[in-house]
C-alpha cells in the first residue's frame, strides 16, 4: 500500500504554543495510509527549505492561518511551493480561510480553503487526493469550480469524542518546552463558543455553537501524556473551559484522583466565575487549577453591554475575589481603543486594571488595542461607517494587533496608554531590589495618575526594549 506523505505548515508567529491544529489534522488521518510531517515556521532556521525538502513527492500541503502577520509567511511559502511542484495541492485552514472562504482564493497559489472545524473535511481532502479524484465538492470547503471560487455546503461540527486523541508525537514536545522556558503542555479540550461578544470571530466561525470532550477521556489522555513527556503544566487553550460547570468538576475531580501531578490554566468568563461555588473553585485548585485567563474588555460597564459581553463590572470584581480568595493566578486582558471609545471609558479601565493589579501579585492585566477582526459585528459596523479593511491577502498580512491601533486612537490616548502600560506593569508585581524604588514611583504615578515626564520608561526602554505585547 502506498503510505502518502502529508506536509502540513505553521507559519511563523508571536509565542510557542503549540500547533493544536495541525496536529489536530494530522491525528485523525490513518498512519498506515498517510505520512503526516508538520513543519512549525517558529522552530525552522531556514522554514521555506524545510518545506520545500519535505513537498517532494507530497500529496499536498495543508497550512494553518490567522488572520494578520502569519498570512505574510503563509504566502510566501505556499507561492514558493506552487512555484517549484505546480501539481502539489494546496490547502489553507483555520480563522482566516473560515473567514475569507473564496476570497482567499484569489490567490492562485492556495488551491483549496477550509472552513471551521477540519477533521473530517480534511480526511474527506486527503482520501480523495489519494484516490487521484479532485477534491472538488467537499463539504466545508471551497475551491475553484469552472473557473470561479465557490463555496461548497458547511459541515456540521462533528463531537470532538468522535476523533482519536492527538499524537503529539507528530511535533518536537521537547522543543517547544525548551522554547516556552517551562514544561507546559498545550491542550484544546473543546471548539467553539455560546457567547456573543461583538468583537470577536467565533460566533460568526462555530455559530455560537460549542462541542468538547468528555472529562473521561480529558482525564485518561491527560494522565498517558504525563507518562510520556513529564510536563508540569497544562495549558487548555479552549475559547471556554468553563462553559458547564459539571464537566470542569468531573474533570477536576478525575485529575484529583489521579494524583495531581501537574498545575494547570483555562480560560474562564466572568459571569462564569461569579456562578462557580466555592467548594468548586477549592476543588479545581486542589486538582491543580493554577491561573485562570479571564476576558474583562473595558472596565466600562457602557462599553460592555456595547459589545455585548454580557458579563457585569460587579461579576468580573467577584471572580476577581475569588481567585485571591482561592490563591489562583488570573490574566484579565482588556481591549481599549473601540470606535467611538470615549475619554472616560479609557479612563474607567485605567482604573479597573489599578483596581485588579493591586489585588494580587499574581493578576497580569495585558492591554491590546482593537483592531477590527473580520467575522465580528463591530467589524460590519465600522466598514459600513466607512473603515477600509484590506481586500487582499497582502493586505491582510499588514493588518496586524502588534504595536499598532485603529484609527479610533488619537496620538494623545495612544501615549497615555503606552505610558500607563509602561508604570502599571511596574507598580505591582514582586517586591523586591533591584525593581522596587522604579517600583514606588509607578505606583505612586497610578495612584495619581500622573504620567507626564515619563523619565523612567525612557531609561528602562534604553536599557531594555521591552516586548509590545501588553
Ligand atoms: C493558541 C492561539 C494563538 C497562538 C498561535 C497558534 C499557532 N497556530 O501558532 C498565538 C499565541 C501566537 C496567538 C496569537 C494571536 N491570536 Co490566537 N488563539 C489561539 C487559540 C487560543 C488556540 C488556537 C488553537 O490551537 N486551537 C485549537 C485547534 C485545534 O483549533 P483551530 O486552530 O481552530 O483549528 C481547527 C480549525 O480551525 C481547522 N484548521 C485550522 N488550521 C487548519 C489548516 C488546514 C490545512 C485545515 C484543513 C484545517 C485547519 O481545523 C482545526 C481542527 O478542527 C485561539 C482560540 C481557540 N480556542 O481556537 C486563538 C485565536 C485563534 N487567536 C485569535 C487572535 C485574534 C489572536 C491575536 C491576533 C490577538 C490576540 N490578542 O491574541 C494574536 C496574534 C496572531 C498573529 N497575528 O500573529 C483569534 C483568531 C482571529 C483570526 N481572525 O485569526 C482566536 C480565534 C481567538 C478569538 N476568539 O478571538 N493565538
Ligand atoms: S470573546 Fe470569548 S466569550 Fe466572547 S464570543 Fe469570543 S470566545 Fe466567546
Amino acid at each position: 500500500m502506498t503510505r502518502h506523505k502529508i506536509v502540513l505548515y505553521n507559519p511563523t508567529a508571536v509565542f510557542h504554543t503549540m500547533p493544536l491544529a495541525l496536529v489536530a489534522l494530522g491525528s485523525v488521518l490513518d498512519p498506515e495510509c498517510f505520512d503526516v510531517r508538520i513543519i512549525d515556521g517558529r522552530l525552522e532556521p531556514d522554514p521555506l527549505a524545510a518545506v520545500l525538502a519535505e513537498a517532494d513527492g507530497a500529496l499536498c500541503l495543508g497550512v494553518t492561518v490567522l488572520t494578520g502577520a502569519p498570512i505574510r509567511d503563509a504566502l510566501h511559502i505556499t507561492r514558493e511551493v506552487k512555484a517549484r511542484y505546480p501539481n502539489l495541492t494546496t490547502i489553507w485552514g483555520g480563522w482566516h480561510p473560515s473567514l475569507f472562504p473564496t476570497d482567499t482564493l484569489d490567490e492562485p497559489s492556495v488551491d483549496i480553503t477550509v472552513q471551521a472545524q477540519g477533521e473530517v473535511t480534511f480526511t474527506e481532502i486527503v482520501e480523495a487526493l489519494a484516490a487521484g479524484e479532485r477534491p472538488e465538492t467537499v463539504r466545508g470547503t471551497s475551491s475553484r469550480v469552472d473557473g470561479g471560487a465557490k463555496q461548497h455546503p458547511p459541515r456540521p461540527m462533528k463531537a470532538m469524542d468522535t476523533f482519536p486523541a492527538h499524537n503529539y508525537d507528530l511535533i518536537p514536545v521537547e522543543r517547544y518546552f525548551k522554547l516556552k522556558g517551562e514544561r507546559q503542555l498545550d491542550y484544546i479540550s473543546s471548539t467553539g463558543c455560546f457567547f456573543r461578544c461583538s468583537f470577536c470571530a467565533d460566533p460568526f466561525v462555530y455559530n455560537r455553537r460549542w462541542v468538547g470532550l468528555s472529562p473521561e477521556r480529558i482525564a485518561e489522555e491527560a494522565d498517558q501524556l504525563w507518562h510520556r513527556y513529564h510536563f508540569s503544566d497544562l495549558a487548555f487553550q479552549d475559547e471556554t473551559f468553563f462553559t458547564y460547570p459539571k464537566r470542569v468538576v468531573e474533570i477536576a475531580e478525575l485529575f484529583e484522583r489521579n494524583g495531581s501531578r501537574f498545575t494547570w490554566t483555562a480560560t474562564m468568563r466572568a459571569d462564569q466565575g461569579r456562578r462557580l461555588p466555592d467548594d468548586v473553585y477549592e476543588l479545581c485548585v486542589r486538582s491543580g487549577l493554577r491561573r485562570v485567563m479571564i476576558g474583562v474588555e473595558s472596565g466600562s460597564q457602557e462599553m460592555l453591554d456595547w459589545m455585548t459581553k454580557d458579563v457585569t463590572i460587579e461579576e468580573i470584581i467577584y471572580s476577581a475575589e475569588k481567585c485571591v480568595q482561592h490563591g489562583i493566578g488570573a490574566i484579565f486582558p482588556f481591549i481599549v481603543g473601540f470606535p467611538n471609545e470615549t475619554d472616560a471609558s479609557v479612563r474607567a479601565s485605567m482604573a479597573m486594571i489599578k483596581r485588579l493589579r493591586a489585588m494580587s501579585p499574581n493578576f497580569e492585566t495585558p492591554v491590546f488595542y482593537f483592531k477590527p477582526y473580520p467575522g465580528s459585528r463591530i467589524t460590519e459596523d465600522v466598514v459600513r461607517n466607512g473603515y477600509k479593511l484590506p481586500d487582499s491577502l497582502d493586505g491582510w498580512a499588514e493588518f496586524d494587533f502588534i504595536g499598532s491601533s485603529g484609527p479610533w486612537v488619537t496620538d494623545d490616548k495612544h501615549q497615555l496608554i503606552e505610558r500607563f502600560k509602561f508604570y502599571n506593569r511596574f507598580a505591582w508585581g514582586p517586591e523586591r531590589l533591584p525593581r522596587r524604588p522604579l517600583q514606588l514611583l509607578a505606583r505612586w504615578r497610578c495612584a495619581h495618575d500622573f504620567y507626564r515626564v515619563p523619565v523612567e520608561k525612557a531609561l528602562v526602554e534604553r536599557l531594555k526594549p521591552l516586548p509590545q505585547l501588553s
